[in-house]
């Protein structure tokens, strides 16, 4: 409905400034070595590849110890790259094809869900998670970013966010808490409760997963986002709401997930309502994993969800 050419923009965000540990930025290659790209081309996808963060020094910035404000880690890298990937999903939207923001560590979440809440102002997002990523400039205690994308594309706390992000500041549209569901939560800090209170954030934890079953989670979230499924849908996929039982290879790992064929489903739902228009797949770390099953466990996790997004269907 929203991306009628089957038009696509790959936009590679190697990127791990969000978060302490190396190895996230191999996910898009990983995924491109495993076939991403064949998928798109089996399935019948013309796309174009964006690499907004090619030229950027990211082993200097990430190693860089003066880049911390307050208890924000690197938020002067986190800023910049965040920027560049901002234009190329704005970019990809304009052209109305289908971002596909391939991570990295989800810090980069605030530009997707911004660039995708610009171009489609009654568009809801889908933010797939073990974690809530409210944290805010204030509240993080562990000081990573990937922790907080959500708060600043809300633009939450802004009097106290590190000075670097006077680009995100500018932009005056900003994600607003009725456009937003989560499915997969089960590790939400106090203080990222307490914001989806206050705000009426629509979450749905694995304890709704559990009660309801998938399909009724999944119908909720698109009853409440996308009014049914009449609205554009940016799905925001971050591989640790699956269960660690078959996705290893990620930074943060949180047991109780979702099945592997739940993870998929919610994605083959979102796509029968023709609403997709964005979609992130993010926290990929080829670096976690003990062995090269578990690593390409995970690596084909991330790249079943790209094939159930483009439509692989047998019926
Ligand atoms: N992710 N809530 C924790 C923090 O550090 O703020 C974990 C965040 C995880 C972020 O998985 O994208
Ligand atoms: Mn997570
Ligand atoms: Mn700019
Ligand atoms: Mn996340």
């Amino acid at each position: 409905k929203f991306i009628p050419s089957k038009k696509a923009t790959i936009i590679k965000a190697p990127f791990s400034g969000g978060q302490g540990k190396g190895g996230v930025e191999f996910g898009p290659e990983q995924l491109i070595k495993h076939g991403l790209l064949e998928e798109f081309e089996e399935l019948g996808w013309k796309y174009t590849i964006a690499d907004p963060l090619a030229g950027t020094d990211l082993i200097a910035q990430k190693n860089d110890p003066t880049d911390v404000y307050k208890n924000c880690k690197r938020p002067k890298m986190v800023s910049e790259c965040c920027e560049k990937i901002y234009h190329a999903v704005s970019d990809a939207h304009a052209k109305k094809t289908l971002p596909v923001t391939i991570g990295g560590d989800h810090s980069i979440g605030m530009s997707t869900i911004l660039a995708f809440s610009n171009a489609h102002p009654d568009g809801g997002i889908i933010w797939v998670d073990a974690h809530a990523d409210i944290n805010t400039a204030s509240t993080t205690d562990s000081g990573n970013l990937h922790g907080c994308p959500v708060a600043f594309a809300m633009g939450l706390d802004e009097d106290n966010w590190p000075p670097h992000f006077a680009w995100l500041k500018q932009i005056t549209k900003k994600v607003k808490p009725s456009q937003i569901t989560y499915i997969g939560l089960r590790d939400v800090d106090k203080p990222e409760k307490k914001i989806l209170k206050d705000l009426g954030i629509k979450a749905f934890s694995m304890y709704h997963v559990d009660k309801y079953g998938i399909a009724e989670v999944v119908r909720q979230a698109i009853e409440h986002v996308a009014d049914g499924g009449k609205k554009p849908i940016h799905v925001s996929y971050d591989v640790d709401g699956i269960d660690p039982m078959y996705v290893v290879a990620t930074g943060t790992p949180v047991r109780g997930g979702l099945t592997l064929r739940e993870g998929l489903f919610l994605v083959e739902e979102i796509v029968n309502t023709g609403c997709l228009a964005g979609l992130d797949i993010v926290e990929v770390n080829p670096s976690l994993a003990s062995t090269d099953t578990h690593v390409m466990d995970t690596v084909n996790t991330g790249l079943s969800i790209a094939r159930c997004a483009l439509g692989d269907t047998l019926l």
